[in-house]
């Protein structure tokens, strides 16, 4: 993507006059973002933008997102989002190869340290909030922007058979992982099940709740999330783990050296208790009970995923190094272990937090 096709999608917009520059920002192992600046030394003022062009490889569709966000705001205003319409009065611009763009107002995050047991508490609360305001919103409204997204079961299936054709290197490098994957293939349905046999609901679900997408104040409070391509119908439990899986590990995803990971429970409990603190009363038992198991599943599939890749030759996510993606799915499959050995903690602390719910 050169500086001039970027020039000509900012050209789509009613930018504020004076100079602009543009800087690609790393954040996201998707879709390629920039931040855009314009000043004016008339006034000395500032604008500031984000410009995202959306992955159309992993996003097939990515109108539906654009079209899911307008349904979304429209129902109910999302703090972490302001779009800006292009001159034709769309949220988004489509280029001539296809390629999907949008303009957002720069909201400023805070970095938090997640060991900082009231960040976890306040991750937690803005998922809640996230949940609640979209409790009441038909989620059979909003498009399936990537089909099967959390179908655990048949991601196993896909990363099963795409064993055949992948590179004996691979296949020698990934063995250890690949026999994890195997082994633990039960864990795959725990929470999809329940969904499909409905003893959980189908909710509104934001899908990418990892810290990382969370704006926070400059004193620690959490504002909201951020992020929201990927929101669909899902199960809360899917929400919490995919938290759970980046916030209460004691390295980042990007960690290389697994002994460094550990379950960190104390970051968990405050996180639910955080989630507690809007859900509690709102949530149905069943779905307070699926919450620990939704962690354990969603450890799995991230390791699952990002195996899945290595094995398919780095398709999907971005990486920087040849065995990148090997080692993220050591380091979520290691995170996996852990919490195994803690599950019982896990689910003692689910029912303590949620008296409300499990007691109505
Ligand atoms: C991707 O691009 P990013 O970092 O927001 C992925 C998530 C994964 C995450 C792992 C659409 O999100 O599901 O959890 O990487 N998003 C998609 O870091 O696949
Ligand atoms: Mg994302």
């Amino acid at each position: 993507m050169g500086i001039d096709d970027l020039i000509t999608v900012l050209a789509h917009y009613k930018l504020p006059s004076g100079d602009i520059s543009i800087k690609s920002i790393k954040g996201g192992r998707i879709n390629r973002t920039y931040k855009v600046i314009t000043s004016s030394q008339l006034d000395n003022s500032e604008s500031q933008f984000v410009l995202q062009m959306v992955n159309s490889s992993v996003f097939k569709k990515p109108e539906l997102i654009m079209k899911n966000l307008d349904r979304l705001i429209s129902y109910s205003k999302l703090k972490g989002l302001d779009l800006i319409s292009t001159n034709e009065g769309e949220h988004w611009y489509k280029a001539d190869d296809g390629s999907i763009y949008r303009l957002m107002k720069f909201v400023p995050n805070y970095p938090v340290a997640s060991n900082n047991l009231n960040v976890c508490f306040q991750a937690g609360r803005a998922v809640g909030e996230f949940h609640r305001q979209y409790w009441k919103f038909p989620y059979e409204d909003l498009y399936e922007v990537i089909a099967g997204f959390h179908d655990t079961p048949s991601r196993f299936k896909y990363f099963d058979s795409i064993l055949e054709s992948t590179s004996p290197e691979r296949l020698a490098q990934a063995r250890l992982e690949i026999k994890f994957a195997i082994e633990n293939n039960s864990l795959a349905s725990l929470i999809i099940k329940k969904l499909v046999s409905g003893v959980i609901p189908w909710r509104v679900t934001h899908n990418d709740t990892k810290i990382d997408n969370v704006l926070f104040t400059s004193g620690g409070i959490a504002i909201c999330l951020i992020d929201f391509d990927t929101v669909m119908a899902g199960a809360v439990a899917w929400d919490i783990g995919d938290a759970i899986r980046s916030l209460a590990n004691n390295v980042a995803e990007e960690e290389t050296n697994i002994e460094k990971v550990s379950f960190l429970y104390y970051r968990f409990y405050s996180y639910l208790k955080g989630y507690a603190s809007v859900m509690d009363g709102v949530l149905e038992p069943a779905e307070v009970m699926s919450l620990s198991d939704g962690c354990i599943v969603i450890a799995y599939e991230q390791g699952l995923r990002f195996l899945t890749d290595y094995l398919n030759n780095d398709q999907y996510y971005d990486t920087s190094y040849p065995n990148q993606n090997l080692i993220r799915a050591r380091i979520q499959f290691e995170l996996l272990r852990h919490m195994l050995v803690q599950r019982k903690k896990m689910e003692t602390a689910q029912k303590e937090l949620f008296p409300k719910t499990l007691s109505g």
